[in-house]
Protein backbone atom coordinates (compact mmCIF):
# COMPACT_ATOMS: atom_id res chain seq x y z
CA UNK A 1 0.00 0.00 0.00
CA UNK A 2 1.54 3.25 -0.64
CA UNK A 3 1.66 5.92 1.78
CA UNK A 4 -0.27 8.91 0.55
CA UNK A 5 0.00 11.29 3.10
CA UNK A 6 3.42 13.66 2.46
CA UNK A 7 4.25 14.17 6.29
CA UNK A 8 4.53 10.17 6.49
CA UNK A 9 6.28 10.07 2.92
CA UNK A 10 9.08 12.55 3.91
CA UNK A 11 9.67 11.09 7.47
CA UNK A 12 9.49 7.26 5.37
CA UNK A 13 11.77 8.89 2.79
CA UNK A 14 13.95 10.19 5.54
CA UNK A 15 14.22 6.68 7.40
CA UNK A 16 15.38 4.77 4.27
CA UNK A 17 18.03 7.58 3.86
CA UNK A 18 19.14 7.31 7.00
CA UNK A 19 19.55 3.27 7.67
CA UNK A 20 20.67 1.92 4.35
CA UNK A 21 21.02 -1.81 3.85
CA UNK A 22 18.13 -2.77 6.88
CA UNK A 23 15.59 -4.46 4.54
CA UNK A 24 13.51 -5.60 7.85
CA UNK A 25 13.61 -2.35 9.55
CA UNK A 26 11.99 -0.63 6.44
CA UNK A 27 9.71 -3.31 5.99
CA UNK A 28 8.34 -2.78 9.87
CA UNK A 29 8.47 1.29 9.30
CA UNK A 30 6.22 1.04 6.45
CA UNK A 31 3.43 -1.34 7.81
CA UNK A 32 3.10 1.20 10.61
CA UNK A 33 3.28 4.43 8.80
CA UNK A 34 0.86 2.59 5.86
CA UNK A 35 -1.86 3.12 9.25
CA UNK A 36 -0.96 6.09 10.58
CA UNK A 37 -2.70 8.98 7.89
CA UNK A 38 -5.73 9.11 9.49
CA UNK A 39 -3.84 9.49 12.88
CA UNK A 40 -2.34 12.48 11.70
CA UNK A 41 -4.94 14.28 9.40
CA UNK A 42 -6.60 13.95 13.32
CA UNK A 43 -3.91 14.87 15.50
CA UNK A 44 -1.81 17.90 14.16
CA UNK A 45 0.28 18.19 17.33
CA UNK A 46 2.03 14.97 16.47
CA UNK A 47 3.24 16.45 13.56
CA UNK A 48 4.14 19.49 15.29
CA UNK A 49 6.63 18.12 17.89
CA UNK A 50 8.20 15.48 15.20
CA UNK A 51 6.64 12.12 17.16
CA UNK A 52 6.66 9.92 13.69
CA UNK A 53 10.31 11.02 13.04
CA UNK A 54 11.28 10.32 16.64
CA UNK A 55 9.45 7.10 17.00
CA UNK A 56 11.31 5.83 14.15
CA UNK A 57 14.86 7.16 15.75
CA UNK A 58 16.21 4.67 18.43
CA UNK A 59 17.43 6.26 22.09
CA UNK A 60 20.54 4.58 21.94
CA UNK A 61 21.80 1.73 20.09
CA UNK A 62 25.43 -0.50 21.41
CA UNK A 63 27.29 -2.56 19.31
CA UNK A 64 30.21 -4.57 20.64
CA UNK A 65 32.55 -7.54 20.44
CA UNK A 66 31.74 -10.75 22.07
CA UNK A 67 34.89 -12.92 22.09
CA UNK A 68 34.61 -16.28 24.02
CA UNK A 69 36.57 -19.85 24.16
CA UNK A 70 35.07 -22.90 22.72
CA UNK A 71 35.57 -26.43 23.93
CA UNK A 72 38.75 -27.08 21.78
CA UNK A 73 40.06 -24.20 23.58
CA UNK A 74 39.62 -21.93 20.15
CA UNK A 75 38.86 -17.95 20.40
CA UNK A 76 35.55 -17.22 18.98
CA UNK A 77 34.11 -14.01 17.96
CA UNK A 78 30.83 -12.89 17.98
CA UNK A 79 28.70 -9.25 17.83
CA UNK A 80 26.34 -8.18 20.08
CA UNK A 81 23.46 -5.68 19.92
CA UNK A 82 21.00 -3.64 21.99
CA UNK A 83 18.71 -1.45 20.76
CA UNK A 84 17.03 1.36 23.30
CA UNK A 85 14.69 2.56 21.23
CA UNK A 86 11.75 4.30 23.13
CA UNK A 87 11.55 5.02 26.92
CA UNK A 88 8.84 7.25 26.67
CA UNK A 89 5.73 4.69 28.62
CA UNK A 90 8.66 2.23 31.08
CA UNK A 91 12.33 0.84 30.94
CA UNK A 92 13.28 -0.29 27.68
CA UNK A 93 11.97 -3.72 27.32
CA UNK A 94 12.44 -6.28 24.81
CA UNK A 95 13.88 -9.80 23.75
CA UNK A 96 17.96 -11.37 23.00
CA UNK A 97 17.74 -13.15 20.17
CA UNK A 98 20.91 -15.30 19.39
CA UNK A 99 20.34 -16.38 15.94
CA UNK A 100 23.46 -16.59 13.14
CA UNK A 101 20.87 -14.39 10.84
CA UNK A 102 20.61 -11.26 13.33
CA UNK A 103 22.21 -8.14 12.41
CA UNK A 104 21.62 -4.69 13.20
CA UNK A 105 18.69 -4.04 10.57
CA UNK A 106 16.87 -7.22 12.10
CA UNK A 107 17.23 -6.18 16.14
CA UNK A 108 15.84 -2.71 15.06
CA UNK A 109 12.83 -3.93 13.09
CA UNK A 110 12.07 -6.11 16.28
CA UNK A 111 13.08 -3.31 18.71
CA UNK A 112 10.36 -1.00 16.43
CA UNK A 113 7.97 -3.60 16.50
CA UNK A 114 7.94 -3.77 19.92
CA UNK A 115 7.47 -0.09 21.03
CA UNK A 116 3.87 -0.68 19.79
CA UNK A 117 3.32 -4.17 20.97
CA UNK A 118 4.41 -3.07 24.57
CA UNK A 119 2.31 0.42 24.47
CA UNK A 120 -0.56 -2.43 23.40
CA UNK A 121 -0.44 -4.12 26.60
CA UNK A 122 -1.20 -1.28 28.47
CA UNK A 123 1.84 -1.98 30.88
CA UNK A 124 4.69 0.83 31.90
CA UNK A 125 6.72 -0.52 29.42
CA UNK A 126 8.87 0.83 26.70
CA UNK A 127 10.54 -0.69 23.53
CA UNK A 128 13.84 -2.49 23.15
CA UNK A 129 15.36 -5.42 21.72
CA UNK A 130 18.68 -7.10 21.16
CA UNK A 131 20.71 -10.53 20.16
CA UNK A 132 23.61 -11.52 18.48
CA UNK A 133 25.04 -13.40 15.61
CA UNK A 134 25.80 -16.12 18.13
CA UNK A 135 24.06 -19.49 16.71
CA UNK A 136 23.36 -22.01 20.06
CA UNK A 137 22.71 -25.11 17.85
CA UNK A 138 25.37 -27.50 18.25
CA UNK A 139 27.02 -25.82 21.35
CA UNK A 140 27.49 -27.40 24.46
CA UNK A 141 26.17 -25.80 27.98
CA UNK A 142 29.96 -25.28 28.97
CA UNK A 143 30.43 -23.07 25.94
CA UNK A 144 26.66 -21.63 25.70
CA UNK A 145 27.63 -20.36 29.06
CA UNK A 146 31.25 -19.04 28.18
CA UNK A 147 29.40 -16.74 25.36
CA UNK A 148 26.36 -15.79 27.32
CA UNK A 149 28.82 -14.36 30.03
CA UNK A 150 30.84 -12.73 27.67
CA UNK A 151 27.35 -11.02 26.29
CA UNK A 152 26.92 -9.98 29.93
CA UNK A 153 30.33 -8.39 30.61
CA UNK A 154 29.01 -5.85 28.22
CA UNK A 155 25.27 -5.86 28.13
CA UNK A 156 25.13 -5.58 32.21
CA UNK A 157 26.54 -1.72 31.97
CA UNK A 158 23.12 -0.71 29.75
CA UNK A 159 20.32 -2.58 31.60
CA UNK A 160 18.66 -2.65 35.03
CA UNK A 161 15.63 -3.40 36.30
CA UNK A 162 14.52 0.65 35.74
CA UNK A 163 16.49 0.97 32.89
CA UNK A 164 16.22 -1.84 30.35
CA UNK A 165 15.15 -5.33 30.94
CA UNK A 166 15.81 -8.25 28.57
CA UNK A 167 13.84 -11.74 28.57
CA UNK A 168 14.22 -14.43 25.31
CA UNK A 169 13.50 -14.69 22.15
CA UNK A 170 14.84 -17.25 19.09
CA UNK A 171 17.57 -19.18 20.54
CA UNK A 172 17.28 -17.44 24.36
CA UNK A 173 15.47 -19.45 26.50
CA UNK A 174 15.51 -20.50 30.40
CA UNK A 175 18.79 -22.00 29.84
CA UNK A 176 20.47 -18.86 28.43
CA UNK A 177 18.79 -16.79 30.65
CA UNK A 178 20.10 -18.45 33.47
CA UNK A 179 23.45 -17.76 32.31
CA UNK A 180 22.85 -14.06 31.34
CA UNK A 181 21.15 -13.62 34.88
CA UNK A 182 24.22 -15.19 37.05
CA UNK A 183 26.36 -13.11 35.51
CA UNK A 184 24.59 -9.78 35.46
CA UNK A 185 24.06 -11.08 39.29
CA UNK A 186 27.91 -11.53 39.90
CA UNK A 187 28.76 -8.07 38.30
CA UNK A 188 26.48 -6.13 39.47
CA UNK A 189 26.67 -7.64 42.79
CA UNK A 190 22.80 -7.21 43.34
CA UNK A 191 19.95 -9.73 43.47
CA UNK A 192 18.15 -7.57 41.15
CA UNK A 193 15.23 -9.85 39.92
CA UNK A 194 13.46 -7.57 37.23
CA UNK A 195 17.04 -6.82 35.68
CA UNK A 196 15.74 -9.61 33.26
CA UNK A 197 12.74 -12.05 32.72
CA UNK A 198 12.06 -15.62 31.34
CA UNK A 199 13.81 -16.31 34.58
CA UNK A 200 13.19 -19.87 36.41
CA UNK A 201 10.81 -20.48 39.23
CA UNK A 202 13.37 -21.11 41.64
CA UNK A 203 15.21 -17.98 41.02
CA UNK A 204 12.56 -15.26 40.17
CA UNK A 205 10.85 -16.46 37.40
CA UNK A 206 7.03 -16.39 37.02
CA UNK A 207 4.66 -19.26 36.33
CA UNK A 208 3.31 -18.89 32.84
CA UNK A 209 5.84 -17.13 31.56
CA UNK A 210 7.05 -19.89 29.58
CA UNK A 211 3.44 -20.27 27.94
CA UNK A 212 2.95 -16.95 27.77
CA UNK A 213 3.40 -15.92 23.99
CA UNK A 214 1.98 -19.11 22.39
CA UNK A 215 -0.86 -19.37 24.68
CA UNK A 216 -1.83 -15.76 24.21
CA UNK A 217 -2.07 -16.15 20.35
CA UNK A 218 -4.36 -18.39 20.58
CA UNK A 219 -6.24 -16.64 23.39
CA UNK A 220 -6.19 -13.81 20.98
CA UNK A 221 -7.40 -16.30 18.02
CA UNK A 222 -10.00 -17.06 20.01
CA UNK A 223 -11.14 -13.66 20.48
CA UNK A 224 -11.18 -13.38 16.87
CA UNK A 225 -12.98 -16.44 16.78
CA UNK A 226 -15.81 -15.25 19.05
CA UNK A 227 -16.08 -12.26 17.42
CA UNK A 228 -17.51 -13.87 14.29
CA UNK A 229 -19.50 -16.41 16.17
CA UNK A 230 -16.93 -19.03 16.23
CA UNK A 231 -14.27 -21.37 18.25
CA UNK A 232 -11.52 -23.33 18.09
CA UNK A 233 -13.72 -26.63 18.49
CA UNK A 234 -13.45 -29.01 16.02
CA UNK A 235 -10.56 -26.61 13.52
CA UNK A 236 -7.72 -27.78 11.74
CA UNK A 237 -4.60 -25.59 12.59
CA UNK A 238 -1.49 -25.11 11.21
CA UNK A 239 1.47 -23.95 13.52
CA UNK A 240 5.25 -23.24 12.03
CA UNK A 241 8.00 -23.81 13.62
CA UNK A 242 8.76 -25.71 17.08
CA UNK A 243 10.04 -23.39 19.70
CA UNK A 244 8.73 -22.02 22.37
CA UNK A 245 5.93 -20.09 20.87
CA UNK A 246 5.16 -22.68 18.58
CA UNK A 247 5.17 -25.27 21.39
CA UNK A 248 2.75 -23.67 23.94
CA UNK A 249 0.68 -22.31 20.89
CA UNK A 250 -0.28 -25.99 20.09
CA UNK A 251 -0.98 -27.25 23.91
CA UNK A 252 -3.71 -24.37 23.62
CA UNK A 253 -5.12 -25.42 21.14
CA UNK A 254 -5.33 -28.68 21.71
CA UNK A 255 -7.01 -27.60 24.83
CA UNK A 256 -9.19 -25.54 23.78
CA UNK A 257 -10.96 -28.25 21.13
CA UNK A 258 -9.15 -27.71 17.91
CA UNK A 259 -6.23 -30.09 16.11
CA UNK A 260 -2.81 -28.71 15.23
CA UNK A 261 -1.78 -30.97 12.14
CA UNK A 262 1.27 -29.60 11.24
CA UNK A 263 4.40 -27.49 12.49
CA UNK A 264 8.24 -27.00 11.45
CA UNK A 265 11.80 -26.29 11.81
CA UNK A 266 13.99 -25.05 9.62
CA UNK A 267 14.41 -28.31 7.81
CA UNK A 268 11.21 -28.93 7.08
CA UNK A 269 8.13 -29.72 8.35
CA UNK A 270 6.05 -32.30 9.99
CA UNK A 271 2.43 -33.41 9.13
CA UNK A 272 0.53 -35.63 12.30
CA UNK A 273 -3.03 -35.83 10.88
CA UNK A 274 -4.30 -37.24 14.45
CA UNK A 275 -3.11 -33.94 15.82
CA UNK A 276 0.56 -33.12 17.17
CA UNK A 277 1.33 -35.22 20.26
CA UNK A 278 3.35 -32.73 22.59
CA UNK A 279 4.96 -35.01 24.93
CA UNK A 280 6.80 -36.15 21.97
CA UNK A 281 7.24 -32.79 20.71
CA UNK A 282 8.59 -30.84 24.11
CA UNK A 283 10.69 -34.32 24.42
CA UNK A 284 12.55 -33.96 20.92
CA UNK A 285 12.20 -30.00 20.85
CA UNK A 286 13.18 -28.92 25.04
CA UNK A 287 15.12 -31.54 26.54
CA UNK A 288 17.08 -33.63 23.88
CA UNK A 289 17.19 -30.45 21.57
CA UNK A 290 16.43 -32.12 18.11
CA UNK A 291 14.91 -31.68 14.69
CA UNK A 292 11.49 -32.52 13.78
CA UNK A 293 13.15 -35.62 11.90
CA UNK A 294 13.45 -37.27 15.13
CA UNK A 295 9.56 -36.49 15.91
CA UNK A 296 8.92 -37.88 12.81
CA UNK A 297 10.47 -41.00 13.59
CA UNK A 298 8.18 -41.78 15.82
CA UNK A 299 4.58 -40.76 14.53
CA UNK A 300 3.89 -38.37 11.38
CA UNK A 301 5.59 -37.43 8.35
CA UNK A 302 8.19 -35.22 7.61
CA UNK A 303 8.57 -33.36 4.44
CA UNK A 304 11.15 -31.56 3.28
CA UNK A 305 10.75 -29.08 0.71
CA UNK A 306 7.49 -27.43 -0.33
CA UNK A 307 5.77 -25.58 2.24
CA UNK A 308 3.78 -25.97 5.69
CA UNK A 309 1.36 -23.16 3.97
CA UNK A 310 0.12 -26.47 1.94
CA UNK A 311 -1.61 -28.38 4.50
CA UNK A 312 -5.23 -27.08 4.50
CA UNK A 313 -6.21 -25.71 7.65
CA UNK A 314 -8.98 -23.42 8.98
CA UNK A 315 -6.50 -21.40 11.25
CA UNK A 316 -2.72 -21.10 10.40
CA UNK A 317 -0.48 -19.41 13.13
CA UNK A 318 2.81 -18.73 11.78
CA UNK A 319 5.59 -18.90 15.05
CA UNK A 320 8.80 -19.27 13.64
CA UNK A 321 10.79 -15.93 12.25
CA UNK A 322 9.98 -12.72 9.77
CA UNK A 323 8.66 -13.14 6.38
CA UNK A 324 8.28 -16.71 6.86
CA UNK A 325 5.06 -16.73 5.03
CA UNK A 326 5.44 -15.72 1.64
CA UNK A 327 3.03 -14.68 -1.16
CA UNK A 328 2.48 -18.42 -2.36
CA UNK A 329 1.93 -19.68 0.76
CA UNK A 330 -1.11 -16.93 1.16
CA UNK A 331 -2.77 -18.06 -1.50
CA UNK A 332 -2.11 -22.02 -0.95
CA UNK A 333 -3.93 -21.15 2.47
CA UNK A 334 -6.70 -19.17 0.88
CA UNK A 335 -6.83 -21.76 -1.80
CA UNK A 336 -7.30 -24.44 0.99
CA UNK A 337 -10.33 -22.70 2.67
CA UNK A 338 -7.66 -20.95 5.62
CA UNK A 339 -10.03 -18.14 7.15
CA UNK A 340 -8.20 -16.94 10.12
CA UNK A 341 -3.95 -16.20 10.58
CA UNK A 342 -2.79 -14.61 13.84
CA UNK A 343 1.20 -14.07 13.89
CA UNK A 344 2.72 -15.61 16.86
CA UNK A 345 5.92 -14.87 15.44
CA UNK A 346 7.20 -11.19 14.60
CA UNK A 347 6.53 -10.08 11.03
CA UNK A 348 6.06 -13.33 9.53
CA UNK A 349 4.02 -12.36 6.75
CA UNK A 350 5.41 -10.39 3.86
CA UNK A 351 3.38 -7.16 2.78
CA UNK A 352 2.62 -9.39 -0.54
CA UNK A 353 1.46 -12.28 1.25
CA UNK A 354 -0.58 -9.65 3.97
CA UNK A 355 -2.54 -8.32 0.51
CA UNK A 356 -3.46 -11.88 -0.50
CA UNK A 357 -5.17 -12.99 2.90
CA UNK A 358 -6.75 -9.24 3.58
CA UNK A 359 -7.79 -9.46 0.01
CA UNK A 360 -9.41 -12.64 0.24
CA UNK A 361 -11.53 -11.91 3.36
CA UNK A 362 -8.82 -13.57 6.10
CA UNK A 363 -8.98 -12.35 9.87
CA UNK A 364 -5.37 -11.50 10.47
CA UNK A 365 -3.88 -10.72 13.46
CA UNK A 366 -0.36 -8.62 13.29
CA UNK A 367 2.55 -10.19 15.59
CA UNK A 368 2.53 -7.05 17.51
CA UNK A 369 -1.44 -7.51 18.74
CA UNK A 370 -1.17 -11.69 18.87
CA UNK A 371 2.13 -12.50 20.37
CA UNK A 372 1.95 -9.56 22.59
CA UNK A 373 1.31 -12.06 25.62
CA UNK A 374 4.74 -12.87 26.25
CA UNK A 375 6.27 -9.79 26.88
CA UNK A 376 2.96 -8.51 29.23
CA UNK A 377 3.57 -11.87 31.29
CA UNK A 378 7.41 -10.64 31.31
CA UNK A 379 5.68 -7.34 33.13
CA UNK A 380 3.68 -9.29 35.52
CA UNK A 381 6.70 -11.09 36.39
CA UNK A 382 8.49 -7.91 36.92
CA UNK A 383 5.28 -6.72 38.96
CA UNK A 384 6.30 -10.07 41.35
CA UNK A 385 9.68 -9.26 41.67
CA UNK A 386 8.61 -5.75 42.36
CA UNK A 387 6.76 -6.99 45.16
CA UNK A 388 8.91 -10.23 46.01
CA UNK A 389 5.54 -12.00 45.39
CA UNK A 390 4.86 -14.75 43.04
CA UNK A 391 1.35 -15.60 41.91
CA UNK A 392 -0.38 -19.22 41.01
CA UNK A 393 -0.04 -20.66 37.82
CA UNK A 394 -3.98 -20.27 37.53
CA UNK A 395 -3.89 -16.22 39.04
CA UNK A 396 -1.60 -15.18 36.12
CA UNK A 397 -3.08 -16.85 33.52
CA UNK A 398 -6.46 -15.17 34.09
CA UNK A 399 -4.20 -12.28 33.82
CA UNK A 400 -2.52 -13.40 30.28
CA UNK A 401 -6.46 -13.99 29.11
CA UNK A 402 -7.58 -10.78 30.20
CA UNK A 403 -5.25 -9.03 28.81
CA UNK A 404 -5.14 -10.32 25.89
CA UNK A 405 -8.63 -9.61 25.37
CA UNK A 406 -8.40 -5.94 26.06
CA UNK A 407 -5.79 -6.05 23.33
CA UNK A 408 -7.95 -7.69 20.86
CA UNK A 409 -10.95 -5.11 21.67
CA UNK A 410 -8.54 -2.62 21.41
CA UNK A 411 -7.75 -2.86 18.31
CA UNK A 412 -10.69 -3.78 16.77
CA UNK A 413 -12.77 -0.27 18.86
CA UNK A 414 -9.78 1.69 17.28
CA UNK A 415 -10.09 0.44 13.47
CA UNK A 416 -13.89 1.13 13.71
CA UNK A 417 -12.95 4.75 14.82
CA UNK A 418 -10.59 5.09 12.62
CA UNK A 419 -12.58 4.09 9.83
CA UNK A 420 -11.32 0.79 9.20
CA UNK A 421 -13.62 -1.82 10.51
CA UNK A 422 -12.25 -5.50 10.99
CA UNK A 423 -8.60 -4.49 10.29
CA UNK A 424 -6.42 -5.42 12.90
CA UNK A 425 -3.28 -4.21 11.34
CA UNK A 426 -4.42 -0.43 10.73
CA UNK A 427 -5.77 -1.08 14.95
CA UNK A 428 -3.09 -2.11 16.47
CA UNK A 429 -0.63 0.23 14.83
CA UNK A 430 -3.08 3.36 15.65
CA UNK A 431 -3.96 2.44 19.09
CA UNK A 432 -0.19 1.28 19.80
CA UNK A 433 0.72 4.39 18.19
CA UNK A 434 -1.40 7.10 20.36
CA UNK A 435 -0.72 5.77 23.84
CA UNK A 436 2.99 6.22 23.16
CA UNK A 437 2.41 9.91 20.71
CA UNK A 438 0.78 11.05 23.82
CA UNK A 439 3.24 10.31 26.65
CA UNK A 440 5.98 11.59 23.72
CA UNK A 441 4.14 14.91 23.50
CA UNK A 442 3.39 14.87 27.05
CA UNK A 443 7.50 14.40 28.27
CA UNK A 444 8.87 17.36 25.89
CA UNK A 445 11.71 17.04 22.94
CA UNK A 446 13.81 14.90 24.06
P1 LIG B 1 12.75 -20.53 19.45
O1 LIG B 1 14.20 -20.36 19.27
O2 LIG B 1 12.24 -21.22 20.65
O3 LIG B 1 12.13 -21.29 18.18
C1 LIG B 1 12.25 -20.75 16.90
C2 LIG B 1 11.59 -21.68 15.92
O4 LIG B 1 11.54 -21.03 14.64
C3 LIG B 1 12.37 -22.97 15.71
O5 LIG B 1 11.49 -24.00 15.35
C4 LIG B 1 13.28 -22.59 14.54
O6 LIG B 1 13.72 -23.68 13.78
C5 LIG B 1 12.37 -21.72 13.72
N1 LIG B 1 13.19 -20.75 12.98
C6 LIG B 1 13.95 -19.75 13.52
N2 LIG B 1 14.60 -19.07 12.56
C7 LIG B 1 14.26 -19.66 11.42
C8 LIG B 1 14.60 -19.42 10.07
N3 LIG B 1 15.44 -18.40 9.73
N4 LIG B 1 14.04 -20.21 9.12
C9 LIG B 1 13.19 -21.22 9.47
N5 LIG B 1 12.83 -21.50 10.74
C10 LIG B 1 13.35 -20.74 11.68
O7 LIG B 1 12.13 -19.06 19.33
P2 LIG B 1 10.69 -18.54 19.81
O8 LIG B 1 9.68 -19.61 19.67
O9 LIG B 1 10.87 -17.86 21.10
O10 LIG B 1 10.42 -17.39 18.71
C11 LIG B 1 9.67 -17.63 17.53
C12 LIG B 1 9.16 -16.31 17.00
O11 LIG B 1 8.30 -15.71 17.96
C13 LIG B 1 10.21 -15.24 16.68
O12 LIG B 1 9.76 -14.46 15.59
C14 LIG B 1 10.21 -14.38 17.94
O13 LIG B 1 10.68 -13.06 17.67
C15 LIG B 1 8.73 -14.39 18.25
N6 LIG B 1 8.35 -14.06 19.63
C16 LIG B 1 8.87 -14.73 20.69
C17 LIG B 1 8.47 -14.43 21.97
C18 LIG B 1 8.96 -15.17 23.16
O14 LIG B 1 8.50 -14.86 24.28
N7 LIG B 1 9.84 -16.15 23.03
C19 LIG B 1 7.50 -13.34 22.23
C20 LIG B 1 6.94 -12.76 21.04
C21 LIG B 1 7.37 -13.11 19.80
P3 LIG B 1 15.26 -24.17 13.93
O15 LIG B 1 15.36 -24.72 15.32
O16 LIG B 1 15.44 -25.16 12.86
O17 LIG B 1 16.10 -22.92 13.74
O1 LIG C 1 9.15 -10.37 20.81
C1 LIG C 1 8.85 -10.38 22.03
O2 LIG C 1 7.87 -9.77 22.47
C2 LIG C 1 9.70 -11.15 22.94
N1 LIG C 1 10.63 -11.81 22.49
C3 LIG C 1 9.44 -11.14 24.42
C4 LIG C 1 10.02 -9.90 25.05
C5 LIG C 1 9.98 -9.85 26.56
O3 LIG C 1 10.59 -8.90 27.07
O4 LIG C 1 9.39 -10.71 27.21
Amino acid sequence: MPITDSHLRAVHEEVLARNPAEPEFHQAVQEVLESLAPVVARHPQYVDAAIIQRICEPERQVIFRVPWVDDAGRVRLNRGFRVQFNSALGPYKGGLRFHPSANLGIVKFLGFEQIFKNSLTGMPIGGGKGGSDFDPKGKSDREVMSFCQSFMTELHRHIGEEVDVPAGDIGVGGREIGYLFGQYKRLSNRYESGAITGKGLTWGGSLVRTEATGYGTVYFTGEMLRARGESFDGKRVVVSGSGNVAIYAIEKVHQLGGTVVACSDSSGYLVDEDGIDLELLKEVKEVRRERVSAYAEHRGRLVTGGSIWDVPCDIALPSATQNELPEAGAAALVANGCRYVAEGANMPTTPEALRVLTGAGVAFAPGKAANAGGVATSALEMQQNASRDSWTFEHTEIRLAQIMKDIHDRCATTADEYGAPGDYVVGANISGFLRVADAMVALGVI
